[in-house]
């Protein structure tokens, strides 16, 4: 018989039935017996009466003892007789077993409970991903990607997959990975950076690319990881960076009305949250604007650079939220010193990028900018930043045969669904989180 999967039960005609999944819960009572059957898509109550002689005494009954004998977390598959019964609390169907076909059983003792902490649910994540909120999660994750892929796609960008092995640093030189290479040696990618800027000068117009970034970074924060699934995009013919925030805030609104329509009810009761489709246009705040409001608030960024920092985020965030009812944030024009050389400087102003960052809910999820595109002031960036040209050949020779203005955005995925679901850390939005002592599973 073909398998039903447990959502369509409700729509299912009562009569015969199968179903697969794992055992939930047994309740293994005198005259019946019950078990809850999970599947990807939801829950059921089988059910199984004890057979009785006349006199009430037991009578041999194999499928009893199965069900007696099963283990929470053992995969099998169940036929019977579905039956709709608005008395039965889960989704007001049962199925009256006549058979169970075990395909593997679960060792008894289950290495995690509700209350285990992270790091050890972590340790057993296809344990903790039964948890049908955790594996919402996923779900969300999928429908988000979807959304922005018909989006680029619509809009008839290209989809590239940059080489993750690299020749030298895209980003600090601090946070880069290095790897054994044949007789020498090779980077980990932290950015599609170089790749996806060369897309422009080859003459393809628009790309995007979702894929790993990986950045050793020994930090142990609620938003930090060593690898991390980086969505990046890049356009050709930009006037400023304005045209790259208005792409990213389209791009973003198109994910979270699809993940509203979609997942709306499941969000809001699994993580009693209310997913928010952003208004447009976010707000925008220049970097140095941004200091001052906070300041006035009372908080003065304790930096020695002209950057911002993590409680200053919050601190901006609350504002805008409480001024413009707005959950996102574009923070611009960010001071050329403490931004990498490929950010172009304002023409007005050689001190500020042509650069944003996006906070979202007080947490900075993004960085975009428009990319300085003129091969000499390039080359000078590169070099009042500490950086070998010669190293960097290859790059610049991307300029060098001719090349439109052009800019783009990275943003991390994990960081979008994190502070959209409201989780505490960056471990419950990421499917196998990498950090500096988590390499397993
Ligand atoms: P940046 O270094 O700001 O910019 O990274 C872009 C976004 O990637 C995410 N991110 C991370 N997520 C998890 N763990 C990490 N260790 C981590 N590091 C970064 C963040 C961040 O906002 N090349 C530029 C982007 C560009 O200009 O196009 C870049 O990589 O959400």
């Amino acid at each position: 018989m073909t398998r039903t999967l447990i959502k369509n039960l409700a729509g299912s005609p009562d009569g015969d039935i199968s179903v697969s999944g794992w055992v939930e819960t047994v309740r293994d009572q005198k005259k019946v017996q019950f078990v809850v059957l999970r599947d990807e898509s939801g829950a059921v109550q089988l059910v199984h009466p004890r057979q009785f002689a006349e006199d009430g005494a037991p009578l041999e009954d194999a499928l009893a003892d199965t069900i007696s004998a099963l283990s929470q977390g053992t995969f099998l598959t169940a036929t019977g007789e579905l039956k709709h019964d608005e008395r039965v609390k889960l989704g007001g169907v049962e199925v009256k077993l006549d058979a169970l076909d075990i395909s593997t059983r679960a060792i008894p003792e289950t290495p995690i409970a509700e209350d285990s902490s992270v790091d050890k649910r972590m340790d057993w994540r296809f344990l903790d991903l039964r948890q049908p909120r955790n594996a919402l999660v996923f779900r969300i994750q999928t429908t988000l990607e979807h959304a922005w892929r018909t989006y680029w796609v619509e809009h008839d960008f290209v989809e590239l997959h940059t080489p993750k092995l690299m020749a030298s640093a895209s980003e600090s030189k601090a946070e880069l990975f290095k790897v054994e290479y044949f007789d020498g040696s090779a980077y980990l990618s932290q950015s599609p950076q170089f790749f996806k800027q060369m897309a422009q000068p080859a003459g393809f117009g628009k790309i995007f690319e979702v894929g790993p970034a990986f950045r050793a970074d020994p930090s142990f924060t609620s938003r930090h990881a060593t690898e991390f699934t980086s969505v990046d995009s890049e356009i050709s013919w930009i006037d400023s960076h304005e045209d790259v925030m208005k792409l990213h805030e389209e791009l973003l609104v198109a994910g979270f009305q699809a993940v509203k329509d979609k997942h709306g009810d499941e969000i809001s009761a699994l993580f009693g949250v209310e997913v928010t489709v952003p208004t447009l246009p976010f707000p925008r705040i220049p970097l140095a604007e941004a200091k001052s409001i906070i300041a006035e608030r009372g908080y003065e960024v304790p930096r020695a650079d002209d950057d911002m920092d993590p409680e200053g985020e919050r601190q901006i965030a609350a504002y805008v939220q409480e001024t413009f009812g707005h959950e996102f944030v574009f923070l611009t024009d960010y001071a050329s010193s403490i931004r990498p050389f490929y950010h172009m400087r304002h023409a007005d102003d050689e001190g500020l990028t042509k650069s944003y960052d996006l906070i979202y809910n007080g947490v900075e999820i993004s960085t975009g900018a428009q990319r300085e595109h003129r091969i000499d002031i390039l080359i000078e960036n590169a070099k009042a930043k500490g950086l070998d040209p010669e190293e960097l050949d290859f790059y610049l020779d991307f300029f060098r045969y001719g090349t439109p203005p052009h800019g783009g955005f990275g943003m991390g995925l994990s960081r979008v669904l994190m502070l959209m679901l409201h989780l505490p850390n960056i471990r419950e939005a990421t499917y196998l989180f990498r950090g500096p002592t988590r390499l397993l599973p």
